[in-house]
């Protein structure tokens, strides 16, 4: 009953395993420098603290998310892909994955439609949004390991569902922030919770 539910789902740290993906080709690209494991991992930004670690580390790190095949290479994380297929099969439900690219263009926003074709299907490509900034996009919910979702819009529309990754897991989140512990955790009594 009611109006239909609008879902969107972030993609990397959300579907796409973007952290474990880098690691691994920040470490064959450059096995002789110093890494952070993923449990020591703290705050969104991985060039940040590799920054941290060494200066120069920040501009490695970022030449490997802009290599051509990082994204299209990205391992889908557990339960996401099926999750989201579930989700749009649902009566009264639309989903759509919500993604920001790259500003180093080349690559990644091809790419990001190539793994949604190649891990949901071709169909799927309708759902796709590209958009540096998330508070423009109106939806009931949105699933995404990132802290803090900014933009221009000061009052987005969406209630932001923090999905649990490595760099965020320890992080205090405010008492009102809800969080997704994983794609075994119980989505759909978040979704059921925003039904009318
Ligand atoms: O496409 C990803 C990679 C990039 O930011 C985008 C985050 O998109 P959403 O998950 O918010 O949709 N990215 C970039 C940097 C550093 C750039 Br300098 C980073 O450390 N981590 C990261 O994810």
């Amino acid at each position: 009953s009611g109006k239909r539910l609008r879902v969107l789902v972030d993609m990397d740290g959300v579907l796409a395993d973007f952290e474990g993906g880098f690691l691994k080709k920040y470490r064959a690209r450059y096995p002789d420098e110093p890494f952070i494991t993923l449990d020591d991992r703290r705050g969104f930004w991985v060039s940040t603290q590799y920054g941290q670690l060494r200066g120069d580390l920040c501009q490695k790190a970022i030449s490997i998310w802009q290599s051509k095949g990082f994204f299209i290479d990205l391992e889908p994380l557990p339960g996401g892909v099926e999750a989201v297929k579930e989700m749009a099969k649902m009566d009264n439900t639309d989903v759509f994955i919500c993604t920001s690219p790259i500003m180093h263009y080349k690559h990644c926003p091809y790419e990001k439609y190539a793994w949604v074709e190649k891990h949901l299907g071709h169909d799927f490509l309708e759902q796709v949004i590209l958009t540096r900034d998330k508070t423009l996009i109106a939806g009931d919910l949105l699933i995404d390991d990132k802290p803090d979702i900014l933009g221009v819009e000061p009052k987005p529309t969406w209630e932001h569902i923090l999905f649990t990754a490595c760099h965020n897991r320890l992080l205090p989140t405010r008492s009102s922030q809800r969080r997704l512990l994983s794609w075994s955790d119980d989505w759909r009594a978040i979704l059921d919770s925003k039904r009318q």
